[in-house]
């Protein structure tokens, strides 16, 4: 097997393993020796991250390895980012994410955004306690293909009703995918409150996503 072939073959398990330093020391490995950025994310990360998610939901990974699985994919993707800017690689689209306001749960949202943005979404993150002007701005500003809605309490999930009526009041909701996500909400609350979509995690997410949007699934 070539050093390259090895290289994908221990990024993949490293990541899902959750060893940060040593996927982070391996990707950088990997460009000294001239690999395209595209084939590291591609046959290596995104793949480990796929099976995470996978294991996630068969219920035989919890959330602390999905937690260092993303962190070790987090690394890689410091390291590849400013690479893969520069490549022809085209966003699969544009997603808007924040916390909604009175409410600094971040972690799932987090692991959302990096499972996203390593499916090949522009992912514009928005942070924590996010005011209704600051959602009405962004989706002005990046023409998002889709916006996240994240809320880890039953008193701030509330919020995406007035906030929806916001953006559709602001002209904004036509051809928005609206999701809303986080511990206590459910696809009931969800259609409670209108909203294109609902997840219970990043991976079901990313795939209900790219289905809405007709994009193929890989691997
Ligand atoms: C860690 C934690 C905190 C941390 C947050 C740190 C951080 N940086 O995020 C701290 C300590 C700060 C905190 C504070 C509080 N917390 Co807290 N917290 C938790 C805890 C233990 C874990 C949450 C978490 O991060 N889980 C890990 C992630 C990965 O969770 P996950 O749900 O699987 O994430 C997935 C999905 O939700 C989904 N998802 C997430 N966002 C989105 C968005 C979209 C669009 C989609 C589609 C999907 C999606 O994808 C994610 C990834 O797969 C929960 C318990 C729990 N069971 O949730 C309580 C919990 C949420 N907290 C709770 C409470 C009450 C509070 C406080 C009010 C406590 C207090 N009295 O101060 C404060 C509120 C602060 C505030 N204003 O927000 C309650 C909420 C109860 C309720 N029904 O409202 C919980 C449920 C604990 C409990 N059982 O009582 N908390």
């Amino acid at each position: 097997m070539s050093r390259e072939d090895d290289i994908l073959d221990s990024l993949y398990d490293l990541t899902i393993d959750g060893e940060r330093d040593k996927v982070v020391a391996l990707t950088n490995e990997s460009l000294e020796l001239g690999m395209d950025p595209l084939v590291v994310l591609f046959d290596a990360l995104i793949p480990a991250l796929e099976e995470v998610g996978r294991q996630f939901e068969a219920g035989t990974f919890f959330v602390p390895e999905m937690l260092v699985a993303a962190k070790a994919m987090q690394g890689a993707m410091d390291v590849l980012r400013p690479l893969l800017a520069k490549t022809d690689a085209k966003p699969l689209g544009t997603f808007v994410m924040g916390t909604v306001k009175g409410d600094i749960h971040d972690i799932g949202k987090n692991l959302c955004n990096i499972m996203l943005e390593g499916a090949g979404f522009n992912v514009i993150d928005l942070g924590v306690n996010v005011q209704e002007q600051t959602f009405l701005d962004a989706i002005r500003e990046h023409k998002p293909d889709a916006l996240g809605l994240s809320a880890f309490l039953t008193t701030t999930m509330p919020m995406f009703i007035p906030l929806i009526a916001a953006i559709e009041e602001a002209g904004l909701r036509d051809g928005l995918l609206i999701y809303v996500g986080g511990a206590p909400v459910t696809q009931e609350y969800c259609d409670k409150v209108g909203a294109d979509g609902y997840s219970p995690n990043a991976s079901a997410l990313v795939r209900h996503l790219k289905e809405k949007m007709g994009i193929k699934a890989s691997g």
